[in-house]
């Protein structure tokens, strides 16, 4: 069997289980091959050298993880630059939010060309390269360029937007183009799949010469979409150990006599989390019966705080949040709770257990695995209702969710008013049918499968 190569811009130690479904996965599939997992090292060196960083590499179990440090100026450029203020919202389609400072795309190519540099040697004829997302888009073609021709797949975890979209990146053309040096391209959803066939039809006057295989720009990559999983095995283990069953019983004792709504997210503008507020603040005003009856937990981890965009986002929700408190509340209700940090995941379970509705509304998402996990967490005697973006890689699968357009604040309020009034066999009928489609397409079904097409691409 071929050695698994995983490379994406962080690592997680797979062995710890905080580090989730996706880490547990990869590791999972490394440790099987006795694998290497390459990236950045999570450090900033203060007046280091551009393109030049230390290689750091240590053994977890059968897998060797290699890191590399960053300079200040490569990061900042590369990784809060180019990926987090120009891929990150225009594939997000907030073109409004795109910082495209033309100093930006340097550091990228920098980093992905010291990146491609550093894993050269240490990588074997026979291994299978697995790149993952929007930091690696060019990591591929760096490779070749050093004359690597290893199979090398690439995941993009974040949405492809639309042809028109895309254009307005400086370098889309060569962003696409460079796509076309990895054997196969794996993106979130048939949506997806559909914008890169159309960009490449319209821009690269592509040929599909097989199923789902295309031709542009002098190369041909097979494009697939594989919807990312949770582990629903694992989860399920989270939700029954102590610590998801004591989070249960406490919020569910603290709030008897309420229903919950919640939230979980990174605190980032393309999860729609002011707009929620605000149809929950029109639920509020049409449905006055929820008044001190319901009350929504948002829990939102720090994210990207050196970010513009992140820093307005957070003041936006607080005043939100604050202006709900203020109208609506009483002396004995909070009707909004809004924490702005990351709970320990072993609590996630619990909480989404007490929640009468999960929340999940982004303006975009590649998948989004809250919503998955909000599924999976629920008691199937008496479960919660999934109100779901339709802007959400998720919805393609979970059609039995209430769909919502989160831009429609009275629509969205109006579909939690129905989900919370749903009764108990509709609300059976339908988690069970989203049960079987999540245990079907889970965090191992999706690993096998994409690592099964890189395989057979080219065959
Ligand atoms: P993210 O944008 O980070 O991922 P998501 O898919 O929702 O989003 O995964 C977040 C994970 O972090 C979940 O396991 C969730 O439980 C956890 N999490 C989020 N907020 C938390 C909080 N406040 N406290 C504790 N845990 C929290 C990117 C893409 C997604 C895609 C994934 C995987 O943006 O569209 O689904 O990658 O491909």
């Amino acid at each position: 069997m071929s050695r698994l190569v995983v490379i994406s811009n962080r690592l997680a130690d797979p062995r710890k289980p905080a580090a989730g479904g996706l880490a547990v996965a990869l590791g999972e599939a490394l440790n099987q091959t006795g694998g290497l997992w390459f990236g950045w090292s999570g450090t900033v060196v203060e007046g280091g050298t551009p393109g030049e960083g230390e290689m750091h590499t240590r053994s977890a179990g059968a897998v060797t993880l290699a890191t590399v440090d960053l300079c200040r100026e490569d990061h900042d450029a590369y990784y809060q630059g180019y990926s987090n203020s120009v891929l990150w919202p225009v594939f997000h389609y907030r073109l409004d939010l795109a910082d495209f400072n033309a100093s930006y795309i340097a550091g990228y190519r920098r980093v992905n060309q010291m990146f491609a540099r550093k894993l050269l040697p240490l990588l074997r004829d026979d291994d299978v390269i697995w790149v993952h997302d929007y930091h690696l888009i060019p990591l591929a073609a760096e490779l070749r360029a050093m004359g690597c021709c290893q199979r090398i797949g690439f995941f993009l975890h974040i949405p492809m937007p639309p042809p028109l979209i895309m254009a307005a990146i400086p370098q889309h053309e060569w962003l696409m183009r460079s796509l076309f040096a990895y054997d196969l391209v794996g993106l979130q959803s048939e949506a997806d799949v559909a914008h890169f066939t159309r960009y490449v039809r319209n821009e690269g006057s592509a040929e599909e010469v097989g199923a789902q295989r295309l031709r542009a720009f002098g190369a041909t990559v097979q494009v697939q979409a594989f919807p990312i999983g949770i582990d629903v095995d694992e989860f399920t283990r989270l939700a029954q150990a102590p610590d998801a069953v004591e989070t249960y019983e406490n919020i569910r004792d603290e709030y008897s006599r309420r229903r919950l709504l919640l939230g979980i997210d990174r605190l980032d503008y393309s999860k729609g989390i002011p707009h929620r507020v605000r149809a929950y603040r029109e639920l509020l005003d049409r449905y006055p019966e929820n008044r001190n009856s319901a009350t929504m937990i948002m829990i939102a981890s720090p994210s990207r705080d050196d970010v513009h965009a992140y820093s307005d986002l957070r003041q936006e929700l607080e005043g939100l949040c604050g202006s709900v408190n203020g109208d609506y509340g009483e002396l004995d209700w909070m009707p909004v709770r809004y924490i702005h940090r990351t709970v320990a995941r072993k609590r996630v379970p619990g909480l989404c257990r007490a929640a009468a509705v999960g929340l999940v509304t982004p303006l975009r998402d590649g998948m989004n695995l809250v919503a998955k996990e909000y599924v999976v967490a629920q008691d199937p005697e008496d479960p919660g209702v999934l109100v779901l973006s339709r802007f959400a890689g998720a919805a393609e699968q979970l059609k039995e969710a209430l769909l919502v357009n989160p831009y429609d604040t009275q629509g969205t309020a109006d579909s939690i008013q129905h989900a919370l009034q749903m009764p108990l066999p509709e609300r059976q009928a339908r988690h069970q049918k989203l049960m079987a489609r999540i245990r079907e397409h889970d965090v191992h079904w999706w690993r096998k499968a994409f690592l099964q097409a890189l395989q057979e691409a080219g065959d």
